[in-house]
């Protein structure tokens, strides 16, 4: 795995951007970065087992290289399903692509994926018993989420499930400084220095947006999800599971 070392070099004013550097170092930064990721790639494999159903559709949308979509893939138990990943960076779409043909080529009647570059804004989405954001919304302009967490509530078959994982923000200023604070010494155990730690989240400004927890929760129901828990709660990363 190569070692994201993308803040050890001054990147001036350019904002984080998911360009061929990031794509070549992007498992290592998510293991590095992302408190719960690992937590995070094993429900969906038993979710997948629970709640994929026969003849449907499962999406990935803002796959990078398809981590998701494997695990989903290894968790379904359901005949005639297909995984649809969808990504609008062409660097984790040409790396994501070539993952998954190392994969088809060693898994015994493989679950068929199409992986798509595309913008999950626009994507159509239809069929669906599983759809997975995973750490994905928080990159939207604000203005899209309303109407992308609509699509896919729509696009759910009764009883599908929407996974949705995302860095949020605390509304009690106390508690999301204590949060940000015991992240950034997280990141620093896992061998980020001080400066990569600020370097990038000055990159991240207006890039990463997040919502508070209530603020899912509340564009959940409004769209009509049955049931939504957090399953997962890391300092300031969470995962939502919502079934319609
Ligand atoms: C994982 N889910 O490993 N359309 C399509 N893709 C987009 C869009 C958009 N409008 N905006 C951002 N992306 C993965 C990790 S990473 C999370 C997801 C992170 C894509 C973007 O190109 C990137 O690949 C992904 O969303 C977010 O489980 O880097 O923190």
């Amino acid at each position: 795995m190569n070692k994201d070392r993308i803040y050890a070099a001054d990147p001036g004013d350019e904002p984080f951007r998911f360009n061929e550097a990031v794509a070549a170092v992007f498992p290592d930064m998510l293991r590095r970065s992302i408190p719960g990721y690992a937590a995070s790639l094993e429900a969906i494999g038993s979710l997948a087992a629970r709640y994929v159903k026969p003849g449907t559709q499962c999406y990935d949308l803002g796959c990078s290289l398809g981590a998701a979509t494997l695990a989903m893939r290894q968790g379904i138990r359901a005949p005639d399903c297909r995984i649809i990943a969808i990504d609008n960076a062409p660097a984790m779409i040409d790396r994501c692509r070539q993952i998954i043909a190392r994969d088809d080529a060693t898994t015994p009647d493989p679950v068929p994926v199409d992986v798509i570059l595309g913008d999950i804004r626009e994507a159509p989405l239809t069929n669906a018993s599983m759809i997975v954001m995973n750490y994905t919304l928080q990159f939207l302009d604000l203005a899209a989420r309303d109407d992308l967490v609509a699509r896919i509530h729509d696009a759910l078959v009764p009883g599908g499930l929407f996974l949705l994982s995302e860095k949020v923000i605390d509304e009690n200023p106390y508690m999301e400084e204590l949060l940000v604070d015991l992240y950034h010494e997280h990141k620093r155990r896992n061998d980020y220095s001080q400066l990569e730690v600020s370097r990038k989240r000055a990159a991240l400004e207006n890039v990463l947006v997040p919502e508070t927890v209530a603020e899912h929760r509340a564009r959940l129901d409004n769209c009509g999800f049955e049931h939504t828990a957090v399953w997962l709660r890391y300092f300031n990363f969470v995962s939502i599971v919502a079934i319609k």
